[in-house]
């Protein structure tokens, strides 16, 4: 399995310029989701993946992320699929049921199509925390996503 290096690369012992991800990002919170995205295809390209080999679509929200993934995923020529969303508590009554569902789907996606499917989805209490994770404080886990993804190609 591959080991995340501090310089945003990991060790991939499968050639990465051939492997194609979609990344699908949930238009709700879009200022934090665009930045999970860049944070995603910087990790993908500082790999040595090629920008031509990245399929972005987009969702309206963070529950419809598991029938993108699906869709995506069903396709023979994705390797890896990334999700990226963000559900901020204060803000969304039915928060529970939104993470649930989205962690239930996203799961149930990589199962069926037997490929890897990452959970990219911030869940916080407020905006703050969300930006502290999206290019802030505490780095950005749409890159983490990305060197998840690869993680898994290297299974
Ligand atoms: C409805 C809703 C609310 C209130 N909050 C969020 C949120 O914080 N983050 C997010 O990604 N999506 C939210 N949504 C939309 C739902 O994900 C979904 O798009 C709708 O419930 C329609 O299925």
């Amino acid at each position: 399995m591959a080991g995340p290096l501090k310089s945003g690369k990991v060790k991939s012992e499968v050639s990465l310029s051939k492997k194609k991800f979609a990344i699908i990002v949930a238009e709700w919170n879009e200022e934090i989701t665009e930045a999970l995205y860049e944070g995603a295809v910087a990790g993908l390209t500082a790999n040595g993946v090629k920008k031509g080999h990245i399929i972005r679509k987009n969702v309206p929200g963070t529950f419809e992320l598991s029938l993108g993934a699906l869709w995506m995923g069903e396709k023979k020529d994705i390797d890896a699929v990334i999700c990226l969303g963000c559900v901020i508590q204060g803000e969304t009554p039915h928060f529970d049921y939104i993470c649930q569902g989205v962690a239930y789907g996203v799961t149930e996606a990589a199962l069926k199509t037997r490929k890897p499917v990452i959970f990219g989805v911030l869940t916080t209490l407020n905006k703050q925390q969300a930006l502290d994770r999206a290019g802030g404080k505490y780095g950005n886990k749409g890159e983490e996503a990305a060197l998840t993804a690869i993680g898994m190609l290297n299974f």
